[in-house]
């Protein structure tokens, strides 16, 4: 097995470490932004590099549609594709099918659905998904979940679909082609019900061919304590020697960048967001205080960089002022706006696993927070 997590340092709860997926190093806490085709909207892969971007997630379903599993596999695999040597990651395409479409129909066999693309009845089972995984190549693939939103559901519909989670992990451990090329990691379900979670995590973590966990089912509009506590629970109790990985929270309730650095103190070691890359696109740039939002009349005369404290080559070279004038005319201001806010993600996770290694993260933490609140909210 190529793939190999390694504690550096731990503060508190919070976990620095190495994911080797060979020949690629990672460092945790990992930020991975959200290439829907495996690449990110707007930048190239160089730039990924230039980055330091480290692992880039992409969508099972997404590239299953185009260009396909079987030609991405004649191709040399989602690496080659891209020409990307970084690490990569696939979702196993459940979670999208759910809250992308509304047809979607959930039994113990999998998810059916309706291809958008020409109209066709398709199922995606837990079998066809690793298999379609184990196609496109990627390090970290993940297994089959029944996701159901955390905030609309009766009760029982959650029971059945932590059970059913739990069963798809076995299919999908089972379908497995690729073990020792890409490392299969299980998922959490179970809402927010702690007894669920609880049942989850055991029935998982007694899995000896998961190199790693993933906390899903939480979409960012539970409240934040609820959010919490569940990240919480969850990584108190799955395995102390392998990653664990946040899933990505689509409202901005839970405060994005406040979410890595909270989930991080809380013993979470991996996340995803398309919030960085997607904001940008609409003229929105990550600041230390919160939000920058280029459009806005203010910024026309600003001569400023976007921020002043960053490294990348957009803070390097061009104001505010500059990219305001840009931003409603060319679509390459969206691509500036969206490399410095990836590297803005990076370098905030460069600094937590610096800040873990010195055991300084809880005030890290603490000062991040009140610069970004310092009403206190
Ligand atoms: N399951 C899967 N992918 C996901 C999630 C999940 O629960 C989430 C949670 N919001 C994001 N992506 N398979
Ligand atoms: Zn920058």
């Amino acid at each position: 097995m190529t793939f190999q997590f390694e504690l550096i340092a731990t503060d508190g709860r919070a976990r620095a470490a190495r994911l080797s997926l060979h020949p690629r190093e990672s460092r945790t806490p990992m930020f991975m932004p959200v290439g829907t085709q495996g690449s990110v909207k707007g930048l190239t892969s160089k730039q990924m590099e230039d980055l330091r971007c480290q692992t880039v997630l992409g969508n099972t379903y997404h590239l299953e549609n185009r260009p396909g599993s079987d030609l991405m596999k004649e191709l040399g695999g989602l690496h080659r594709f891209n020409n990307w040597s970084g690490g990569t990651l696939t979702d196993s395409g459940g979670f999208q099918m759910v809250s992308l479409l509304d047809l979607a129909e959930i039994s113990e066999d999998g998810v059916t659905f309706q291809s958008p693309i020409d109209g066709q009845q398709m199922m995606l089972t837990p079998e066809r998904s690793i298999h379609i995984q184990n196609g496109i190549g990627a390090d970290i693939i993940m297994a089959l979940d029944d996701v159901v939103s955390s905030v609309h559901h009766e009760s029982s519909r959650f029971e059945e679909a932590t059970q059913r989670t739990l069963r798809w992990i076995d299919r999908c451990v089972a379908a497995h082609r690729r073990p020792s090329e890409q490392a299969l990691f299980g998922i959490i379900q179970g809402g927010l019900d702690q007894t669920l979670r609880d049942v989850c995590v055991e029935g998982a973590a007694r899995n000896d061919n998961l190199p790693g966990y993933a906390v899903g089912g939480l979409a960012g509009g539970e409240e934040k304590d609820a959010f919490c506590r569940v990240v919480a629970q969850c990584t108190a109790s799955l395995p102390d020697d392998k990653p664990r990985y946040v899933m990505g929270v689509e409202s901005t309730r839970v405060v994005v960048c406040v979410y890595y650095s909270v989930c991080s103190a809380l013993g979470a070691d991996m996340f995803d967001c398309v919030y960085p890359s997607r904001t940008a696109r609409f003229g929105t740039a990550l600041i230390p205080e919160g939000v920058l939002r280029l459009k806005t009349a203010a910024m026309a005369s600003d001569y400023r960089p976007i921020d002043s404290e960053c490294d990348c080559m957009v803070c390097m070279q061009y104001s505010r002022a500059h990219l305001h004038a840009k931003i409603t005319k060319e679509p390459n201001a969206a691509s500036l706006l969206t490399y410095h806010n990836i590297r803005y993600q990076m370098r905030l996770c460069e600094q937590m696993h610096q800040e873990i290694v010195d055991n300084q993260f809880g005030q890290f933490v603490g000062r991040f927070i009140r610069r970004r609140f310092p009403e206190g909210h």
